[in-house]
């Protein structure tokens, strides 16, 4: 069997390379050790008394889950006392927490979704921990949102865990895009995906149809002309998935490439988009640019926006390069 080499060990080596520093490794490493508590919870599922509402709503206006919850829980204790963080920001919580007084700090700022798609756990569909690490401005001991509003550019690391048929952790730290498969008996995780390519063209979209009469006119001539086939202007049928778990989806086109794409509609014209910029099309957007793929919202990259509020929303178009610059192409055309 050829040598099995463990999330611990690549890190170790990545460390060797010049490539992370001995407190990112120890971020990523604790990172990735509360993924898999929060695994162990989820496979539990109606036997671990943790499925259902939790009773509260986020800042976002949704209905929070009880794992939502916990799995937050799990992943502000486990950053909390090792002293390579400045501050955590999360999907279910308002503002930024700074690592408490009674701990050394660090400098590193982590942003997280917790549970990506947790309203699929009620129906047992995967589910997964998105996250992001970017540098704590220099001289700023108590870091407030104001400090994590930095280009997605500026990561240092990006990743998330799928909670699937079996549970995977997808890295970047700037070289390459890397994944590992959780062995539950030794409780380690290792490499099984070493530099993953996303092939640049795809018969495969990935997108909520229920919206598309509310989609602006070139995202309608995108999709139409994508579902017109081989004697439509793109001279090929096309293949359509749609898991609703960003982390699926996108963990699909990291395997086997295609576009996900959620768009701006008009359902809620005030809003840029559903998905949030921070903590879910900054990370899978460096993640997809790793693997060769890319990540745009319509009509700019996203790694490349400047955000203006911890929570912002924006359209995410993202996955094979060439079909992500096709629908790119539908809207400046239109503009
Ligand atoms: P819709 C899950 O709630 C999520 O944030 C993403 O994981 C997923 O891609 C999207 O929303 C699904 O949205 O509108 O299809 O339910």
């Amino acid at each position: 069997m050829s040598q099995r080499i463990s999330l611990t060990r690549f890190l170790i080596e990545e460390q060797h390379l010049g490539h992370i520093s001995a407190d990112l490794r120890q971020l990523i490493a604790i990172v990735a050790r509360a993924c898999t508590s929060i695994a162990i919870t989820v496979s539990k599922g109606a036997l671990g008394g943790a499925l259902g509402d939790a009773g509260t709503g986020n800042i976002q206006g949704e209905v929070q889950k009880k794992l939502d919850v916990l799995s937050n829980e799990i992943l502000l204790e486990a950053n909390a006392w090792g002293g390579h963080l400045a501050a955590c920001a999360s999907e279910e919580m308002d503002h930024c927490q700074p690592v408490p007084d009674i701990y050394p700090r660090g400098n590193f700022l982590l942003l997280f979704d917790p549970l990506d798609g947790s309203s699929n756990i009620d129906v047992n569909v995967s589910v997964g921990t998105i996250f992001s690490v970017l540098r704590c401005p220099e001289g700023i001991n108590a870091a407030t949102d104001e400090h994590f509003l930095q280009p997605g550019r500026r990561q240092v690391a990006a990743g998330y865990c799928i909670y699937g048929p079996s549970t995977m952790f997808a890295l970047t730290i700037g070289h390459g895009t890397h994944a590992f498969t959780l062995d539950r008996e030794q409780g380690l995780f290792v490499l099984t995906q070493r530099d993953i390519r996303i092939p640049e063209d795809t018969r495969e979209f990935a997108i909520n149809m229920s919206n598309h009469r509310h989609w602006e006119t070139p995202m309608q001539q995108y999709v139409d002309d994508l579902l017109a086939g081989r004697e439509g202007p793109r001279g090929q049928d096309f293949n359509m998935r749609w898991i609703a778990s960003m982390v699926a989806d996108v963990h699909r086109i990291l395997t086997r490439g295609g576009i996900f794409i959620y768009p701006w509609d008009k359902k809620d014209p005030s809003k840029p988009g559903k998905l949030r910029l921070m903590y879910e099309a900054n990370p899978m957007g460096m993640l997809v640019e790793q693997a060769g793929g890319a990540a745009y919202n319509g009509r700019e990259r996203i790694l490349d926006i400047q955000p203006d509020q911890l929570h912002q929303r924006v359209p995410v178009f993202l996955g094979s390069k060439n079909e992500v610059a096709a629908a790119v192409r539908y809207h400046t055309q239109a503009d």
